[in-house]
């Protein structure tokens, strides 16, 4: 009876680490934004996913083409949007965070190469879990939040414009 019970909470606390182990982030539709020649930044935009029931959040950053990964969000200042960086970006337990134009992104700093519409991208994220993803992102064209934003009120051909600038 009594090795009975030391087996059942051993196989509870198996269970417990297994559990733990398999609380992992996934992540979807990720991209880095194609950039034109000669720009030094870019950032990548994906919806992380929390199967967790306990908050995890993304803490830190990597690639090979970027000198520097930060974690950035957008603020509104009397209407003027600006970038800020911050620790970490939370993904609720059983939750999403999304990373998007004009919200929270993942900034790539001092790149050492153009990126271009149907390359791909290493990036490496770190969760506050212990856990690291290592992911291979396609690179896409995208409008900036602000520019976004800025022609919501356009006439249609400003607007067409714009896309060609
Ligand atoms: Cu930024």
């Amino acid at each position: 009876m009594n090795t009975r019970i030391k087996q059942l909470g051993l196989t509870a606390l198996l269970g417990l680490t297994a559990m733990s182990a398999a609380a992992e982030v996934t992540v979807e539709n990720a991209y880095v934004r194609a950039i034109p020649p000669g720009q030094m930044m870019s950032a990548s935009f994906m919806i992380l996913k929390n199967d967790a029931p306990e908050s995890v959040s993304l803490i830190a950053g990597r690639s090979s083409i970027a000198k520097s990964v930060e974690l950035h969000t957008h603020t509104n200042n009397d209407g003027v949007m600006q970038m800020r960086q911050v620790d970490k970006v939370d993904i609720p337990a059983n939750g999403t965070a999304t990373l998007q134009p004009g919200g929270f992104h993942i900034m790539l700093i001092g790149l050492n190469k153009d990126l271009i519409e149907g390359q791909e991208v290493d990036l490496t994220l770190d969760f506050s879990d212990g856990s690291s993803h290592v992911l291979t992102l396609p690179v896409k064209k995208v409008m900036s939040g602000m520019m976004h934003h800025a022609s919501e009120n356009m006439p249609k051909n400003e607007h067409e414009h714009m896309h060609h600038n």
